[in-house]
């Protein structure tokens, strides 16, 4: 192997030595994150294979159908991160409540909050799945971890990032120093260095990603908003799987928005688990988020599940974007 590679593992290796005072604990997280994906990424690869796929029958908090790689993308991650000692508390899309570490395990002082399978709705008809992850530092006083650790603003992540299930798998993750891409080489399961130190284009393409089904929905403000990107000669480019727009936003640049309207004042994206995990990489990268007011690190929890509007993308243009909607407010 050419000693130009870098696997994840030397990455994380190297990113530790960058804090001196690391005990390790946070690297082990980052492994075990890596070890679900190479898990999830096999079932997600052979879904069409074997009887994982179709309804499981059961229903998320949020009252969507839940498919069968819904829940063994949950239980992958939570069986790897459950016993290591590194974790106080976790948190996924799939469970209505806080997830203890089991008594009969150690609690650690990070919290890992993530969306094991989002875009799941996509699975049946082979579209590009993602991993969504954030990690906090405890900030409870007791030995468990409680809600207060899990409901903190983007600003205090500790590090987060996204794996992406399409034509090969990709880690991309950040830890505050640098947005850095590891492409799985499955015939070696290991992560490749394949996009260090990521920087989002800007302007970059032009392309603007929404789901424009919902335009006679949205404030005035914001249809002038798409209007006028297409009146400068923006093309429209939406997958409906918000880690597969994201990732070709972060490559290419443009805007990614997934609005509030009337009927879903709040947006539909998950403020924890999504929005401020993909918030913390694109400002990294050198873009910008925004709930359309403000940078969504900002933004201060008050629920476990609750939702936002979601702008990410070119700094120049979540920045237009958001004067815009200011403008109409
Ligand atoms: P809509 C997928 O179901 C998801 O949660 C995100 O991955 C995606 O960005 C969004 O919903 C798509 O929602 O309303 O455009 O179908």
């Amino acid at each position: 192997m050419a000693s130009s590679v870098i696997t994840l593992s030397r990455h994380i290796v190297e990113q530790e030595r960058l804090y001196p005072e690391a005990t390790g604990a946070f690297s082990d997280i980052l492994y075990d994150i890596a070890l679900a994906a190479k898990i999830i990424s096999r079932e997600v690869n052979r879904a069409g294979l074997v009887d994982i796929v179709g309804s499981a029958g059961r229903f998320n908090v949020h009252g969507e159908d839940v498919r069968k790689l819904d829940m063994f993308a949950n239980d992958v991650i939570f069986d790897a991160m459950d016993h290591t000692g590194n974790l106080c508390v976790m948190a996924s899309e799939e469970i209505e409540a806080p997830i203890p570490i089991p008594d009969k395990f150690p609690c650690g002082n990070y919290v890992l909050l993530h969306d094991p399978l989002d875009g799941s709705s996509n699975i049946e008809v082979n579209v590009t799945l993602g991993t969504i992850f954030s990690i906090h530092r405890k900030i409870s006083k007791g030995e468990r971890g409680t809600m207060e650790d899990l409901l903190q603003p983007g600003n205090r992540q500790l590090a987060a990032g996204y794996v992406v299930y399409g034509s090969s798998t990709m880690l991309v993750y950040t830890t505050g120093a640098g947005v850095h891409g590891f492409t799985l080489e499955p015939s070696i399961g290991e992560f490749l260095l394949s996009h260090k130190d990521m920087r989002i284009p800007d302007p970059g393409k032009k392309i603007y990603s929404v789901n424009e089904a919902y335009y006679k929905r949205w404030e005035p403000a914001q249809q002038q908003a798409v209007d006028q990107l297409k009146d400068e000669g923006y093309s429209l480019r939406y997958i409906g799987s918000l880690v597969a727009d994201f990732h070709r936003t972060l490559l290419y640049g443009g805007i990614f928005m997934y609005p509030s309207d009337t009927k879903s004042p709040q947006g539909k994206l998950r403020l924890l688990y999504e929005a401020s995990p993909m918030a913390m990489v694109i400002e990294e990268a050198g873009g910008r988020s925004s709930d359309g007011r403000k940078s969504i690190l900002d933004v201060e929890p008050e629920e476990l599940h609750q939702r936002t509007p979601l702008y990410l993308g070119s700094k120049s243009l979540v920045d237009r974007t958001e004067a815009a909607l200011a403008e109409g407010a």
